[in-house]
């Protein structure tokens, strides 16, 4: 059988293996394997534009094994989108639009970054959580499917598992997952490591599970992906593919992530009716039936056309990263007395909830200790879509891969909660927050030993280093209630994930906080003198004990500096005379206090300065001894501060 779809499928495999080969690196297993199904969904099933990757209304499709990146610039390739054949020659090559694994904001028709297994299944919940949610608000004007096309890897994280037994409890009906089921991962086959009944399983979680006992049927695959469509729970189809087919390694581990090779290639292209002496070859006729670009622009067209100018300006607003122009108002910074960060983090969230209706988040089970919740804002679940308030069950990793998938659907802001040593947990889905600049907003609280009585498994010591150490991510830590509203500014501004860490225990509100601390450090409490003798640094909870010393160092006639330092990454972004006219070059009696780790400090102390820092885990005992205890005191900041005069 030689028909246009046949050949169509066998132009999608060898453009990948043919990527492959011309790297010398890369994975044709899953291309060669799965072309059937991606030429089923881009060529009959997807609703897209490749002429316009953002259409708000467009169908979204998440390759979540990123490994099997070739495939996904085959099809944008043949189906019109801007990433030129010339690009995929220089596949996995410097500059080029097709890396090693598909990068979002890199690559047109590239929804999210996959490649970490198991994100990409997650962040299709993610994308099908925004679709319903948006639905509810806008009618039809949104109404989209989300596919997703995993493998054995994905299918054996646990973030998957967290992401869809989610889905199942929420009944998200558009979310369509076609597993490529070829039975072969790395190490060999599936059978050493596992063996269950992924469908069974699903079966458990409340979808529809759908077989296709041979993964090449693409009649079967489409009648498969209908009858999905037509439940109104997620769906997973299970397709059985051969990894590699084709080619002389079909059926093996060793084609998962192996170039073919010359003579591999070769063969694998006589197989398929191709000359084996031609590389990057796209068939005239093949080229024409793959190319969706008049029929997307003209669905495109289509939707807009049926919109009212209504929804078009809601559309524009909700779509939009700018604020409201009312939004910074006097309101959001009224604050009086003491508060626990966390409580003054709930008080900020309301009002910012009330501001900016596309808001949308919610926690790890720990809305109430998080304060995390936007009082009458509804939950969100299978039967309330227009609930804003996410109860992500104990599922920290998924949650904040749905958060970056909500965040990058477009329409929607996300937010994710949980106590601060969590956050260890969904560090897979915060690093890609990271590099793809996801303003996803953690909110992390019980930020220290400051938790007390819980002890050292509940008391973060080292995660304020291990995230500051993460390229683009702001790492947050207010002092006060005004503070607080300064993280969520930058939370909301700044077009990357912030981490907003917040205390259990109360917190002074200082005279001087407010606007500056948008400068990520500024000085809350001057010396006497333009020039002060020592300069005393800290973050959130400390800056209290160093505020304290600094009364204590004046009895003892030494003039002092606090500086509070909530963001370290954004202080680093002011000028230097910013940076000068705070921290004085010449100062070099410098004290800091965090109770961390604290090596990012380093840099601010210099080598003449001290940091009191926590030197090991915290320990199960009220807050206040524990503060004692750990050094983390006024007069142990004098001392220091004598120490380094
Ligand atoms: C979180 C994570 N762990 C490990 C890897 C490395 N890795 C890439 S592909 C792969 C095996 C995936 O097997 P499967 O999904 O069955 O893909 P196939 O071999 O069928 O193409 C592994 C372990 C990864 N990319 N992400
Ligand atoms: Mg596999």
């Amino acid at each position: 059988m030689d028909t246009i779809e046949l050949r169509s499928i066998n132009t999608i495999r060898l453009l990948s293996a043919d990527q492959v080969q011309s790297a010398n690196s890369g994975h044709p297993g899953m291309p060669l394997g799965t072309a059937p199904i991606v030429y089923t969904l881009f060529k009959k099933i997807m609703r897209y534009n490749p002429a316009d990757p953002s259409w708000k209304n467009r169908d979204r499709f998440v390759l979540s094994g990123g490994h099997g990146s070739a495939i996904l610039y085959s099809i944008l390739h043949l189906t019109g989108y801007d990433l030129p054949l010339a690009d995929l020659k220089r596949f996995r090559q410097m500059d080029s639009l097709a890396p090693g694994h598909p990068e979002y904001r890199h690559t047109p028709g590239v929804e999210t970054t996959t490649g970490p297994l198991g994100q990409g299944v997650a962040n299709a919940v993610g994308f099908a959580i925004a679709e319903a949610h948006l639905a509810a608000e806008f009618g039809g004007a949104i109404d989209h499917y989300t596919y997703c096309i995993c493998g054995d890897g994905d299918m054996m994280e646990g973030v998957t598992s967290e992401a869809c037994s989610l889905a199942g409890t929420l009944k998200l009906g558009k979310l369509i997952l076609l597993y490529d089921d070829n039975e072969i991962s790395i190490e060999g086959s599936t059978d050493i490591s596992f063996r269950e009944d992924v469908g069974k399983r699903y079966e458990a979680y409340g979808w529809q599970v759908i077989d296709v006992a041979d993964g090449n049927d693409t009649d079967a695959i489409e009648a498969a992906v209908l009858k999905a469509k037509a439940d109104e729970r997620p769906s997973l189809i299970v397709c059985h593919t051969v990894i590699g087919y084709g080619s002389p390694k079909a059926g093996t581990a060793s084609v998962h992530g192996e170039p073919l090779g010359k003579d591999g290639l070769a063969a694998t292209k006589t197989a398929f009716g191709f000359n084996p002496d031609e590389s990057f070859a796209i068939p005239d006729d093949v080229a024409e039936h793959m190319n969706a670009r008049e029929q997307g622009a003209a669905r495109q067209k289509e939707w807009e056309d049926s919109l009212s100018d209504e929804t078009k300006a809601k559309l524009e607003k909700w779509y939009s990263a700018e604020l409201p122009t009312d939004f910074d108002d006097d309101a959001l910074w009224s604050f009086a007395g003491k508060a626990a960060t966390r409580n003054s983090g709930g008080v900020v969230l309301n009002r910012i909830a009330a501001k900016l209706p596309n808001l949308i988040g919610g926690s790890a089970d720990l809305a109430p200790s998080n304060k995390s919740n936007m009082t009458g804002l509804g939950d969100f679940s299978d039967e309330n879509r227009a609930g804003r308030n996410m109860h992500f069950g104990v599922r920290e990793h998924a949650m904040a891969s749905i958060c970056n998938a909500i965040a990058i659907h477009g329409g929607l802001r996300s937010y994710c909660a949980t106590f601060f040593v969590f956050s260890d947990y969904m560090r897979g889905a915060m690093r890609i927050s990271a590099l793809s600049k996801i303003p996803v907003a953690y909110i992390l609280t019980h930020d220290s030993i400051g938790v007390g009585e819980d002890g050292p498994t509940h008391q973060p010591v080292e995660q304020l280093d291990s995230l500051r150490a993460v390229p683009n991510m702001l790492v947050f830590r207010p002092a006060d209630s005004r503070e607080v509203v300064a993280g969520w500014l930058t939370a909301l501004t700044a077009g990357r994930p912030t981490c907003l860490i917040l205390t259990r225990q109360d917190l002074p509100l200082y005279e001087k906080s407010g606007r500056d601390a948008l400068r990520g450090g500024y000085i809350i409490s001057d010396s006497k003198g333009e020039t002060p003798r020592v300069i005393l640094m800290a973050s959130g909870s400390e800056v209290e004990q160093m505020v304290e010393a600094q009364k204590l160092l004046e009895t003892r006639g030494i003039d002092a500096r606090v500086v509070s330092m909530p963001c370290m990454e954004l202080f680093a972004e002011q000028d230097e005379a910013y940076k000068e006219s705070v921290l004085p070059k010449k100062v070099r009696a410098r004290v800091a206090m965090e109770a961390s780790t604290a090596q990012a400090w380093h840099k601010y102390v210099g080598l003449d300065g001290e940091i009191i820092c926590m030197k090991g885990f915290g320990a199960s005992a009220p807050a206040k001894l524990l503060f004692d205890k750990f050094g983390f005191t006024a007069e142990n900041a004098v001392a220091a501060a004598a120490r380094v005069l």
